[in-house]
């Protein structure tokens, strides 16, 4: 055996990691793929990478060291199965199987159990990066056990994007700990994406700028707090124009925008989890109502204000939207940590919040320097029950707020969408809150449904004999 790493599955993100992984000092890569064609082609392509080509499971078993080690990078769902089992068929006690494709972590818990009975070790694997993170360094979010981190840990830290000279890689905790931390990362790139394009729409239609002048605003936004990858795209794509018709690009993409499901997995999950996620929520949520050309077309009679944006001061106004979207962001990340820290209480996981901030850093599309604020705070009190609570964005939420109530209220008497800002300004105005409307619903729970209630001023649980007398009577708590 002469590899020290396999990959299986070489579609463009598995030829990518696989030649990531070989252009590496002290690495050689074993390489499959179901359709042996694919695996030919990668080989004649890429001399340089000197890549151990094999065209049986066994062969690919035969090729790797011991403990082997194999990183999975077929189509999530079935086809990950299919190369579980061959895989399983091949190794032994003690090797390494790790899917780097994009599975839901309830599949990533399940087949560690299952594997982790043949006493082979099963890691989920979250990779973000897209194709290009792929091949120059990804931000990797590595699950499974102590034991599979001594051999891979050398190898991924090897491979993964760097940040401040930190690789951006860190093991996150057992069995789906990685896939559902990567879940959360794709969450938070939603909502962060439609706070972008909230925030493009605001101070496009309140002050007339065109796209390309639009992307300047964000090229100079990129230069202070708000810097990341996804605003530095974003003047990218508001300056590109179509060659076809000489208009913006942005205006002649249709305006249904899709998604893969990963965002619909961190809303689902946390909503089993009770966790308030709903700046990505209705980023999720605003990519399926345009997706709805049929209610779209019949709903544009709809009345509305009767007068459009009218903005005086145009410089003004898009500072405003400037702290609106840093406010709202800081909502969003707040609230996927918050899915996180509580995904590791459910599933007994122990992750390092600050740990996980530090390899978002760089790789991934949320990238940002932003971010190290969020590790300074996990850093400073690592139990803290909610990220906002943190001294360093309290002070930059009360700075935005004054602006971002401004934004928030000019756009919903203008007519217009802002359903991320909006849900991000309610949310924050929900948790300063001293007394919250929660106490009628417990009443109205109550009435209905004798649910019972707790009281502001003794110990115990209460239900009013609504039906009768309405005198109260104390309660067995178990509704
Ligand atoms: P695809 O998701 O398009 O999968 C194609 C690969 O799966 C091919 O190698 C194909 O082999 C193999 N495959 C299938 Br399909 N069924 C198989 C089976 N039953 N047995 C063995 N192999 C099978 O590839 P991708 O776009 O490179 O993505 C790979 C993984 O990485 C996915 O889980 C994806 O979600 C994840 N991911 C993608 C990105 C991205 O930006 N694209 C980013 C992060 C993560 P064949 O050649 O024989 O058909």
């Amino acid at each position: 055996p002469t590899a020290n790493i396999g990959v299986v599955g070489l579609a463009v993100m598995g030829s990518n990691l696989a030649r990531n992984l070989a252009s590496r000092e002290g690495n050689s890569v074993a390489i499959y793929n179901r359709t042996h064609a694919k695996t030919d082609e990668l080989v004649t392509e890429h001399p340089e990478a000197g890549f151990v080509s094999t065209s049986t499971y066994e062969q690919f078993a035969a090729s790797l060291h011991k403990p082997r080690a194999a990183i999975i990078m077929v189509k999530a769902g079935a086809g990950t199965d299919a190369v579980i089992d061959a895989l399983v068929e091949v190794f032994e006690p003690g090797d390494i199987i790790v899917d780097g494709g994009n599975a839901l972590f309830t599949d990533t818990i399940r087949r560690e159990k299952a594997v982790r009975a043949t006493g082979i070790n099963y890691v989920g694997m979250g990779v973000s990066g897209g194709e290009e993170g792929a091949l120059l360094g990804p931000s990797i979010m590595p699950g499974g056990s102590d034991e599979s981190w001594v051999t891979l840990g050398p190898i991924l830290r090897s491979i993964a994007a760097i940040a401040e000279g930190e690789p951006c890689v860190t093991h996150i905790g057992h069995d789906g700990a990685g896939h559902f931390v990567k879940m959360v990362h794709n969450g938070i790139e939603y909502a962060d994406m439609q706070l972008i394009a909230e925030a493009y729409d605001l101070i496009r239609r309140g002050t007339g700028k065109s796209p390309v002048e639009i992307a300047d605003v964000f090229a100079e936004w990129n230069k202070g707090e708000l810097e990341s990858y996804l605003i530095e795209i974003t003047a990218e794509v508001l300056r590109q124009v179509d060659a076809a018709t000489g208009r913006p690009l942005v205006d002649v993409i249709l305006d249904q925008a899709g998604a893969k499901g990963t965002g619909a997995w961190t809303v689902q999950t946390a909503l089993d989890l009770g966790v308030p996620v709903s700046g990505i929520a209705e980023a999720t949520f605003a990519r399926s109502l345009s997706s709805h050309p049929e209610q779209r077309s019949v709903s544009r009679e709809l009345p509305g204000p009767q007068d459009d944006l009218a903005v005086d001061d145009a410089d003004a106004f898009i500072e405003d939207v400037r702290l609106a979207l840093f406010a709202s962001k800081i909502v969003a990340y707040s609230q996927g940590f918050d899915e996180i820290r509580a995904g590791a209480a459910q599933y007994d996981w122990s992750i390092d919040l600050g740990a996980v901030s530090k390899i978002w850093r760089g790789g991934c599309i949320i990238r940002a320097q932003f971010l190290n604020r969020i590790a300074d705070a996990y850093a400073q009190t690592p139990d803290l029950p909610v990220l906002l609570a943190a001294p360093y964005f309290v002070a930059a939420l009360g700075r935005a707020q004054d602006a971002w109530r401004r934004i928030v209220s000019t756009a919903a008497a203008a007519g217009l969408p802002s359903p991320a800002f909006s849900s991000s300004l309610a949310y924050y105005d929900g948790l300063r809150a001293d007394r919250l409307p929660a106490a009628l619903i417990q009443g109205q729970r109550d009435f209905f449904g004798a649910h019972t209630y707790k009281r502001v001023d003794k110990e115990g649980t209460f239900h009013t004999l609504w039906s009768g007398d309405r005198t109260e009577i104390e309660a067995e708590d178990t509704h």
